[in-house]
């Protein structure tokens, strides 16, 4: 069936200097030819042209614009495909496009520029998926890691484990011919080496989606403590902004203030919350309940403490609280005469991580420590090594963790006494067949084996 030529405006809805309109598919250029003055006598591919768009029933031109065409197997959706920057006017774009629909071009549907380029080959499904991530970053880091998985850095890690398990596969399928004839003639370490190899890399990527997750959705920063230590003057001085209350009255804070922020290229969603004591009264405990709620889904908390202020039973119990969770001290009030010092907080607690310095007095403070102890805090989470991959998809994790666990059953029949070959070869199957299905080729599970298999024969057999 010959696909439809679709048309879509590329660029956002509304005003703008520029709007860009795609379109893709075998009638591509044939539309445009006849709406753009002066058509090219030979135009070349990837050539800018300027001219008008102009409507061929009025014979009248509608905007001055660039054309430019683009072959089939080398745009992005592997198809022919024009684009079209006119003036940024909304309705003058609609205008163009209403009229290349006219002549027989489709609305395209969300993404399926993607799609064809998925379809046609150009992109595998990891790199379709990059492409939406891409479009999504709101941070450095994010954009970063979908970048990488454009280029193609899952694809090629998922493709050297396919590599590895087809040719353990076809080993096993010619060891299972032979078995009736010649008993297994293949060494267990030959199988087991490569399994055991493949479950590291298999772990190593499960291991980068939590450092994945948090590139993508960011991370969750509670400012938490006693009361009237300092945890709201500290929001207000982290977002440069006097965003909420700050009082010498305990107990100013009731409820959760949440602000974003960007933090060594991560999204940061920091959160002040109700100081936590024995409650006074109804309204404070309703505060300090949902503080500690609060606390459940924090990512980091910054455990805050005034350090003109001693310590007591309840700054134990507040530790209890949080010290199962990823925390950083916090001694604030810098300027005031010490009663605890940070040594103090570090026994007291059995804390070996740092104890950040809020330095200076509240109108001037010097917030530098704190945002290198979340800065590093986020980059012990996130580091990505040279050479490593990241995935950020949940599906990709997903598939995985099922590359993980047949992996694990099949080094166990490899081990047994007699490895049981047919069992094996099955596990080896599966781990294939999710593996193809990250990259969305999954319908190559049968036919790319046969050819693997049969380049394991020597010729004349
Ligand atoms: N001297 C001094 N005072 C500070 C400093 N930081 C905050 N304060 C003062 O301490 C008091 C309490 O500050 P807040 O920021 O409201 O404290 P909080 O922890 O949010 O208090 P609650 O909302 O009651 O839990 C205010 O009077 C601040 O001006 C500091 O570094 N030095
Ligand atoms: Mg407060």
């Amino acid at each position: 069936m010959i696909p439809e030529t679709i048309a879509a405006l590329s660029t956002p809805a509304g005003s703008g200097g520029i709007a860009i309109i795609r379109l893709s598919g075998p009638r591509a250029h044939a539309i445009v030819e006849q709406v753009f003055r002066p058509w090219p006598l030979r135009p070349d591919f990837f050539h800018l042209y300027l001219g008008y768009f102009y409507d061929p029933v009025s014979n009248r031109n509608l905007d001055q614009v660039l054309v430019t065409l683009m072959p089939p197997g080398r745009s992005y959706t592997g198809e022919a495909m024009a684009e079209i920057h006119c003036h940024g006017g909304a309705y003058n774009s609609k205008k163009i496009l209403t009229l290349l629909f006219s002549l027989g071009a489709q609305i395209a549907a969300p993404g399926e520029f993607t799609k064809r380029a998925y379809l046609s080959g150009r992109l595998d499904l990891t790199q379709a998926e990059a492409v939406a991530s891409l479009i999504a970053a709101e941070s450095e880091a994010e954009l970063a890691a979908a970048t990488a998985q454009l280029a193609g850095g899952l694809s090629d890690c998922i493709s050297r484990m396919l590599i590895s398990i087809n040719q353990l596969l076809a080993a096993v399928e010619v060891e299972i011919d032979l078995l009736a004839e010649e008993g297994l003639n293949y060494s267990r370490e030959n199988l087991t080496d490569p399994l055991v190899k493949l479950e590291r890399q298999c772990r190593e990527l499960l291991d980068s989606y939590q450092r994945g997750r948090i590139l993508q959705t960011g991370i969750k920063v509670v400012l938490a403590g006693r009361p009237n230590v300092g945890k709201s003057s500290l929001l207000n001085a982290l977002l440069a902004e006097d965003r909420v209350l700050v009082s010498s009255i305990s107990g100013t804070t009731r409820d959760i203030v949440s602000a974003p922020l960007e933090i060594a290229g991560i999204k940061v969603e920091l959160s002040d919350t109700a100081g936590l004591d024995k409650p006074q009264a109804e309204l404070e405990a309703l505060g300090m309940a949902r503080t500690e709620r609060w606390l459940e889904q924090a990512g980091l908390i910054l455990l805050v403490f005034d350090q003109s202020r001693a310590l007591n039973d309840f700054d134990d119990e507040l530790y209890a609280k949080i010290k199962a969770k990823s925390h950083l001290l916090l001694l604030n009030k810098d300027d005031l005469e010490p009663v605890i010092t940070a040594a103090q907080l570090q026994e007291r607690f059995s804390y070996q991580g740092p104890v950040l310095r809020c330095v200076g007095a509240r109108e001037r403070v010097d917030i530098s420590e704190v945002i290198a102890g979340i800065t590093s805090f986020i980059k012990s989470r996130t580091t990505v090594f040279p050479d490593s991959v990241m995935i950020c998809q949940q599906r990709h994790f997903d598939l995985l963790s099922k590359v993980s666990e047949a992996l694990g059953r099949a080094l166990a029949l490899a081990y047994e006494t007699v490895p049981l070959i047919d069992m094996l070869a099955e596990e080896l199957h599966q781990i294939r067949f999710h593996l193809l299905k990250i990259t969305g080729r999954e319908h190559d599970a049968s036919e790319g084996l046969l050819d693997i298999i049969f380049s394991q024969f020597c010729v004349g057999k």
